[in-house]
């Protein structure tokens, strides 16, 4: 059986980061990643993608070409953990030995939680940006809409990107709106959450967006049935969970319950009660072993699941897991920085950035709050070569040093 200095389990945007740090730092042959997957999504291209602005083959590239040369790709699939063993083991049956970890699995989206779903993928008007299998179908929906509800979902659960529910919303009103059939369509929200947006400076900002705009919005409101023969979507009223709102549709958005793999979820001595991987949540050591790090959206950490906030994460942890290597403990910690690019049309976005304890935490010294063509452009042109040519090569640690900057050194 085969065995490394640093094992990386996942390979997608704080995996990648990971292993092209390390392998450049400890060499050939002492880096391994393990990761099934062929292709490698810039998956915050996918909200551009539902919209018609991308193609869905600008987001992917071939796995071997993002991971790095001096790291070994182990092609498969994570079956089980075995922190007490330092191994884990692959779909294949083989043993995979380490001296540190670094878990970086993303989410699970559980399509299946939903009654109907993903059957009704199978019929026209259902769509999801979430997954490459069904982002098209949220475009195409849009093409063929004619006239009724348009039904956009976010689910009873944490989920990656907490503003890109939304975000397809506001793009496919403009889209209406461009192809003169606004009038036509009656554009509803349902959220499980109990308010818009978690961090008030921008939930007060989407409150007027939704106001001008004349969206509907249902909180506390989620998705727990689709049938597409009648194209109805049912949500159960969280506040008094009897109560069933069934609602036609013409277009349906889901956002699905997610969680963590399920690989990491049934290893009980890494996992917290919510199954994600139990972190410090400043310097992103594993709680009770010391040569188990996390990073992205499979942690505990409690901060908004994003890229950005992997990048922020990835600065943090790379340090710490150096120190840990050289024999030392960590010392470097993560102020739990996250970024929301919250697009609101096809040339509009308000650029949500905040931290652990709900605070804004911006880069720019301009109200960010406010809908700007400049962050569009940011989403939509800047951030793709910064994650394939930046962050990808664990290059892009985030724009603390930007915002320092940014704000004469004023700024945290
Ligand atoms: P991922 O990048 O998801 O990588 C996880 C990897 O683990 C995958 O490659 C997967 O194949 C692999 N894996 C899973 N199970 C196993 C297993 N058993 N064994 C081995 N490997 C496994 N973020 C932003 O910052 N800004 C945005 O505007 C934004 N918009 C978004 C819009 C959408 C529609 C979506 C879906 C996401 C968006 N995000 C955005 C979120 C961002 O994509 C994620 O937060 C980020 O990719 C998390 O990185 P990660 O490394 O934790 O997980
Ligand atoms: C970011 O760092 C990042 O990760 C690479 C994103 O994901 C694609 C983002 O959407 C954003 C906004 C950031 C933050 C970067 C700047 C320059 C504010």
């Amino acid at each position: 059986c085969k065995s490394y200095k640093l094992v990386v389990v996942g390979g997608g945007a704080g995996g990648c980061a990971t292993a092209a740090k390390f392998s450049s730092k400890l060499g050939k042959g002492n880096v391994a990643v393990i990761e099934p997957a062929d292709m490698h999504y810039y998956q915050p291209m996918w909200t551009l993608v539902g919209g018609g602005m991308k193609k869905l083959e600008d987001s992917g590239r071939p796995m071997s070409k993002v991971l790095p040369k001096k790291a070994e790709w182990i092609k498969q699939r994570v079956v089980t953990l075995d922190p007490h063993n330092n191994k884990v083991m692959t779909e294949d049956g083989s043993e995979i030995n380490y001296e540190f970890l670094v878990v970086a699995l993303g989410l699970q989206l559980n399509y299946n939680q939903i009654k109907g779903l993903p059957e009704a993928f199978e019929t026209p008007g259902v769509g999801s940006n979430y997954s490459y299998l069904y982002v098209n179908k949220t475009l195409e929906a849009l093409k063929n809409f004619k006239q009724g509800n348009a039904l956009f979902t976010l689910p009873n659960t944490p989920i990656k990107c907490a503003g890109a529910p939304q975000k397809v919303m506001y793009i496919s009103e403009q889209y209406f709106r461009k192809h003169g059939k606004r009038d036509k369509a009656n554009i509803i929200y349902c959220t499980s959450l109990p308010v818009i947006f978690g961090i008030k400076k921008y939930a007060d900002a989407l409150w007027k967006v939704v106001k001008e705009r004349d969206i509907t919005v249902n909180l506390r409101h989620n998705l727990i049935e689709v049938k597409p023969d009648t194209r109805e979507a049912v949500f159960q009223n969280l506040e008094s969970p009897d109560e069933l709102l069934t609602l036609p549709y013409e277009m349906l958005h889901v956002t699905p319950p997610m969680s963590a793999p399920d690989p990491l979820r049934q290893c009980a001595p890494l996992v917290n009660e919510a199954g994600y991987l139990n972190v410090n949540k400043n310097t992103l050591q594993h709680v009770t072993f010391p040569n188990v790090f996390g990073i992205g959206d499979c942690t505990n950490v409690p901060t908004s699941k994003t890229a950005a906030a992997v990048a922020g994460q990835f600065g943090v942890m790379r340090r710490n897991l150096s120190l840990a290597m050289a024999g030392g403990s960590p010392k470097h910690e993560y102020d739990g920085y996250t970024s929301c690019p919250l697009v609101t049309g096809y040339s509009s976005c308000i650029l949500a950035e905040f931290d652990m304890d709900g605070n804004p935490l911006e880069t720019f010294p301009i109200n960010q709050a406010k809908e700007r063509r400049t962050m569009f452009h940011l989403k939509k042109d800047m951030m793709p070569p910064m994650y394939w040519y930046g962050m990808l090569n664990g290059l892009w640690e985030g724009p603390k040093y930007m915002r320092k900057m940014m704000h004469l050194g004023m700024s945290k």
